[in-house]
């Protein structure tokens, strides 16, 4: 598998909508508005991380670009939980333009066992190659600043323990996520305080 080659359309594709994600943020801030993004990050997944996931889901290597669908992976930064669903409404307002929403997932209303919360945007986005066109799929996680320094910590820890964390430790995570939620909903009033006054 030549995987140089078989990454440019997601490396693309992850600079290309980081460029149109972060223009919606500058768009906003132009017209003197509060922005459902406070900021965006992107990455390609490492090589070795797409052949673990795939021997994982017993996925063959040719069949990777169409049954990973986190390859191109871009994130969402929103400094409230309502953000996350206006950036949700702006991606499926691109719906047939620039992109096409494959499927999402809603870990936010529904967390995962873990404790993650995280909006998931499944998209198909079109880049060009010397080859000719390609739509590739990409993740696009829209989270809050709660979430996402749950689950950047969480991450670290799994990967320190390489996906064996002990139990107590996954309990304090579970508790962790609970309270990271609580602070949300705090913020959030405290937010509708402030405006109302
Ligand atoms: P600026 O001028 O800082 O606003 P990149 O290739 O640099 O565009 P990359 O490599 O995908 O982006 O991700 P990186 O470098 O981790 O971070 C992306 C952007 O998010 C950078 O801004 C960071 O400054 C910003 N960022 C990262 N962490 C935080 C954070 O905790 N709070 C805030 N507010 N911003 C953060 P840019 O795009 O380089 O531009
Ligand atoms: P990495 O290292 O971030 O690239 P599925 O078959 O749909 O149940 P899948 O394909 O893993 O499983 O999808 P899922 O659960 O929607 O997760 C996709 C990505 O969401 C993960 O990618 C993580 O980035 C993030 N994620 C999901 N669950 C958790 C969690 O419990 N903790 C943290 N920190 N992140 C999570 P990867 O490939 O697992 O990892």
């Amino acid at each position: 598998m030549d995987w140089k080659a078989f990454l440019i359309p997601y490396s693309k594709a992850v600079e290309e909508l980081k460029v149109k994600l972060k223009a919606i943020r500058k768009e906003y801030k132009e017209l003197g508005e509060y922005s459902p993004i406070e900021f965006v990050t992107g990455r390609v997944k490492k090589v070795s991380s797409i052949v673990e996931k795939a021997e994982n889901k017993g996925i063959p290597l040719d069949y990777v670009g169409e049954f990973i669908d986190d390859i191109a992976g871009v994130r969402i930064m929103c400094q409230f939980t309502d953000d996350i669903y206006k950036v949700v409404d702006l991606i499926r307002n691109r719906e047939n333009l620039d992109l096409k929403i494959a499927y999402e997932k809603d870990y936010v209303k529904f967390g995962k066992k873990s404790g993650y919360k995280s909006y998931h945007v499944i998209v198909r986005h079109p880049v060009q190659t010397i080859f000719g066109p390609k739509d590739v799929l990409a993740e696009i996680q829209i989270r809050t600043l709660a979430m996402n320094f749950w689950a950047t910590i969480e991450h670290s820890i799994n990967y320190k323990y390489h996906h064996n964390v002990p139990e107590d430790l996954r309990d304090r995570l579970r508790k962790a996520a609970v309270a990271a939620y609580a602070l949300d909903m705090e913020m959030r009033t405290i937010r509708d305080e402030v405006i109302g006054r």
